[in-house]
């Protein structure tokens, strides 16, 4: 079907802003706030109402051993690498409802309007919900994707432990995903491009006042926990001298990380101590021992390495002057990615025949695409986010915003598929 159909694509921002709201109410705490954790009742519960939107929209519903979710559209072509695009729908605690839902939604949406279009795909586009975009259960963002992507094998994802000690590969066959885990993985010539479409999570698009950001670049994030391990005791009766805090170094480190992040020599290093965990954690007993976990980025990888290499050294000089005892468990140190040119070309001029506004932005949060990229030509479409706010429930993007996207995703997609 010739591409200037397209003229007369029309994207219904009403209807997926209805959705979005609709998913939002899967989630385990009260709105606004949204949590939807892999596998819990609410993520099932998310799923199934992402699968019914697939199918109500035409698409073919498959699902891998790793609950990756495909809604295909097939093509004229079916053995063609096809097209994918999508994102995720696991939600952090208390977050908000746009992360990862309009990429996904957005994409079943996509699928409408060029169908309605009356635009028919050469190779067939798939719509994908990654399994687990955030590390909140596992601990590592992006079991699906990096699996798919062959970032992280098989048998070290069917591993991961949540905090109650139940592995992914339990979690996923409670949840009915049974099946090889390698099978998730990609043949190379499964897809010939992916494209997703996410808010920005920043405030560049909103300040510059633009419709849409050609992301060039995505940030290389690395996490890792460090425990201290002291001796503890009495809050009273242990004099200072004495004693082997293990939460003082712990302080002191983070600290230390927002010192070497602000004096990095680069605008794009960032870090987070997100979790601290004291034990035994009371009152009047000196910590024992301390894990925090640290989230550490840049978009150069030198400079993401050096501030993560100096932190691991700090803390081994805190716990040797101390005496304390010392571990490291490095979960991710992932490579940053750059966008494929094509699909940049493809995204500005859909943009352009759209009458859109756009410029081009590096990703600074990380995304399914960050390991689709290891196997597949991969690009993203960011939509405003207000104030930049995202992981709170006062995340937010309009109607028309979403909508813009959407339509610009469209475009994109007909482009690759045709
Ligand atoms: O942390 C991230 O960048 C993503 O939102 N999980
Ligand atoms: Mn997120
Ligand atoms: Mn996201």
């Amino acid at each position: 079907m010739p591409l200037n159909t397209l003229e007369s694509l029309t994207v219904d921002a009403t209807r997926l802003a209805n959705e979005l709201d609709q998913l939002a109410t899967h989630s385990s705490t009260p709105a606004p706030s949204v949590t939807r954790v892999l596998f819990t009742q609410t993520d099932l519960a998310g799923r199934e109402y992402v699968r019914s939107l697939m199918a109500d929209a035409g698409l073919e519903v498959i699902e891998d051993p790793a609950g990756n979710i495909f809604g295909r559209w097939v093509g004229s072509e079916p053995s063609a690498p096809r097209v994918g695009s999508g994102s995720h729908c696991d939600a952090i605690p208390h977050a908000g409802k746009f992360d990862g839902t309009v990429g996904v939604l957005g994409g079943i949406a996509a699928v409408r309007a060029l169908r309605d279009a009356g635009y028919e795909p050469r190779r067939s586009i798939d719509i994908i919900m990654f399994t687990s975009e955030e590390p909140t259960r596992f601990g590592i963002g992006c079991s699906g994707s990096r699996l798919m992507g062959g970032a992280m094998a098989p048998a070290e994802v069917a591993v991961l432990t949540d905090e109650d000690g139940i592995s992914f590969d339990e979690a996923r066959k409670t949840a009915g995903y049974d099946g090889d885990l390698a099978d998730v993985v990609l043949a190379d010539d499964d897809y010939a491009y992916f494209v997703e479409l996410h808010v920005e999570q920043g405030p560049e698009l909103e300040r510059r006042q633009l419709d849409i950001a050609v992301v060039s670049a995505i940030a290389a994030p690395a996490s890792f926990k460090i425990r201290f391990e002291g001796k503890g005791g009495h809050a009273g009766t242990v004099l200072m001298p004495a004693r082997k805090d293990a939460l003082v170094p712990a302080a002191i480190l983070i600290a230390k990380a927002e010192e070497l992040a602000r004096n990095s020599g680069s605008n794009d290093t960032v870090a987070t101590v997100g979790m601290v965990d004291v034990h035994p954690s009371a009152v009047n007993s000196i910590p024992r021992e301390v894990t925090i976990s640290f989230d550490v980025r840049d978009t150069d990888l030198a400079t993401r390495e050096r501030i993560v290499d100096a932190l691991i050294d700090e803390a081994k000089s805190l716990a040797e002057a101390r005496g304390l005892g010392f571990k490291l468990d490095m979960i991710n140190s992932d490579p940053p990615i750059a966008a494929a040119p094509e699909i940049k070309q493809a995204i500005e001029e859909s943009c352009d025949a759209a009458g859109l506004s756009r410029c081009e932005l590096v990703s600074r949060a990380y995304h399914d695409a960050l390991f689709m990229a290891r196997k597949v030509p991969t690009g993203m479409i960011f939509v405003p986010s207000k104030d930049g706010i995202s992981h709170r429930p006062d995340e937010y993007t309009s109607p028309e915003e979403n909508a813009r996207g959407v339509d610009v995703l469209a475009r994109t997609l007909a482009k690759l598929a045709c």
